[in-house]
């Protein structure tokens, strides 16, 4: 990344029922540029989204598919496409969900913030958060109620994990490869989605900057969430295990 050329890029996507979504996803992602690569992570959708990516892929040589059929999960799939990712070569690893609330028109102001850091330049930032939280950026249309919790829970996790940004749960990403092989992203353990504060809390512990970049977060187009009560209040059971397993040195 420090040198000239230009880097890989290889965009994440864990899907789960997103046959509606993830092509049209994919095509403006590898319409951002030759360098950049698609790999889709998908649990055997029962809409058969990793069917549509398999043939797909047949024509489109920068377009992978990760089909799984075992050890399903949001925090699964993610570690799985993190780790195939770095096989591939990546020098940049984009991380988003497939649902087009992370849009890709923000992917190369976020690629241009983490190549605009280093020697000579700035302070090394080794992961960009795509932010709702900073200038620029800008949360769905959601009643009062939801913004509330996610206020709350952004300042809960922000307090529990000491973490220096301000949208902790932001799963729309840059990371240079360097940090993904510094935090040992092969060995997280999250299954669900608290891999995006496992992540993020062991990146900054490892002092490895992070820098947000505002964007604008849309609700999801097409098809359906797949977040429950139950992953939420998991989610945040995980972020004080987190904190417990630092304090105990077991992180
Ligand atoms: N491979 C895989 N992907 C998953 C799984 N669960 C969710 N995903 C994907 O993870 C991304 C985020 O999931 P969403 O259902 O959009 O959850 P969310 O963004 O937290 O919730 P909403 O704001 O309601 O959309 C999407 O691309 C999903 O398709 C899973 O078990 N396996
Ligand atoms: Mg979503």
């Amino acid at each position: 990344m420090t040198s000239p050329r230009t880097p890989k890029v290889v965009c994440t996507l864990p899907t789960y029922n997103e046959a509606e979504n993830v092509l049209p996803l994919a095509r403006a992602l590898l319409a951002l540029g030759e360098n950049f690569q698609v790999l889709v992570i998908d649990d055997n959708s029962p809409d058969g989204t990793w069917k549509l990516v398999a043939e797909a892929a047949e024509r489109e040589p920068r377009l992978h598919l990760l089909h799984r059929t075992t050890d399903k999960g949001r925090g699964a799939a993610g570690r799985a496409g993190f780790v195939r990712a770095l096989e591939m070569g990546a020098d940049v690893v984009v991380e988003m969900d497939a649902d087009f609330s992370h849009q890709p028109h923000f992917v190369p102001r976020m690629i241009e913030r983490l190549e605009r850091s280093g020697p000579g330049i700035g302070p090394q930032v080794g992961l960009v958060l795509g932010s709702r939280a900073v200038h620029g950026g800008s949360d769905a249309e959601r009643g009062p109620l939801r913004r509330l919790i996610t206020f709350f829970a952004n300042l809960y996790i922000r307090i529990v994990l000491g973490v220096p940004v301000r949208d902790c749960n932001s799963g729309f990403r840059c990371w240079r490869r360097s940090t993904l092989e510094a935090i040992r992203v092969s060995e997280s353990f999250s299954k669900g989605p608290a891999i995006v504060q496992e992540l993020l809390f062991k990146t900054a512990r490892a002092k490895i900057g992070i820098a947000e970049v505002g964007i604008e977060f849309i609700e999801r187009q097409r098809g359906q969430s797949t977040l429950t009560l139950r992953i939420l209040i998991r989610g945040y059971t995980t972020v004080l295990q987190l904190r417990w397993m630092a304090l105990r040195g077991k992180l």
